[in-house]
């Protein structure tokens, strides 16, 4: 059975979202299975048709066999994605209220059919990358590269997501927002002169789920008042993102969704 993913395209649970469509696992592939019995199908039935004495038969077989192939069957690794209205914490479909999906009240959260909950955004992308290892958007567990990944993760969500652009939009008044600033420049210097330093993404020439977090964060920091330019390399980083084929297509996938 396929877990269900709570997002929202405006917030960081869009990286999970993205994440998912990179990994390929939003496609159900045992409907792509029975597309292929389909085809088989398709020849077995011209074949057939040779022999006319049994054509209207065959034909009325066709019709039920299609049908009942055309169900989609469940898949271990698949995601489906529900967005989530977060100023009303209801879920956009439905209207269903979020709090009774994750009393935490938060995106992303990954619920899985046997009511097992993720909702921190760091898990939830390793899981999604741990159920594609072959889009390589984690190294594998237990090597030091992969706890360079969740040392990234947990710098863009406490320093950058929260600690940054959470800050400041936090801060109650001007002279708050700027000292929130200051500090938060602070950390995209670190992001620029050391994490980025010549590097395409954070762990080298791979895109990671840690740098699919890290662009939705850092594609946020004009909306906070401070300007990437003088950080050429996370402006180089987003560009960088922006252009690898897989992340594009979710990202259309994801406009597509929430239009
Ligand atoms: N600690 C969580 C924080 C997630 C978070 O801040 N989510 C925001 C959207 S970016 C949210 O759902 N806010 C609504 C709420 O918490 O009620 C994580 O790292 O995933």
């Amino acid at each position: 059975m396929s877990a269900t993913l709570y997002y929202s395209a405006q917030s960081c649970g869009a990286a999970s979202f993205l994440s998912q469509h990179v990994a390929g696992i939003h496609l159900n592939t045992e409907v792509r299975k029975s597309r292929r019995t389909q085809g088989m199908l398709r020849t077995l039935l011209l074949l057939l048709l040779l022999l006319l004495l049994l054509l209207l038969l065959l034909l009325l077989l066709h019709g039920s066999l299609t049908l009942s192939l055309s169900v989609p069957l469940p898949c271990s690794r698949c995601c489906v994605c529900q967005t989530v209205d977060l100023k009303e914490h209801k879920l956009k479909k439905s209207g269903a209220d979020f709090y009774a999906v994750n009393p935490k009240g938060n995106v992303p959260t990954l619920a899985f059919p046997n009511g097992a909950l993720l909702n921190e955004g760091a898990a939830i992308l390793q899981w999604i990358a741990d159920q594609a290892p072959e889009s390589k958007l984690a190294p594998a567990a237990g090597t030091f590269e992969r706890y360079q990944l969740q040392n990234t993760l947990n710098f863009t969500s406490t320093e950058i997501h929260t600690g940054g652009l959470g800050a400041v939009m936090r801060a109650p008044n001007d002279e708050a927002k700027a000292a929130a600033r200051v500090t938060f420049g602070k950390k995209l210097t670190y992001l620029n002169d050391v994490l980025l330093k010549e590097r395409k993404f954070t762990g080298g020439n791979d895109l990671s789920v840690a740098d699919i977090y890290l662009f939705i964060m850092c594609s946020g920091v004009p909306r906070v008042g401070l300007d990437l330019a003088p950080y050429s390399n996370i402006v180089a980083f987003l560009a960088a993102v922006r252009a690898e084929p897989r992340f594009a297509k979710a990202q259309e996938a994801m406009n597509a969704a929430s239009a």
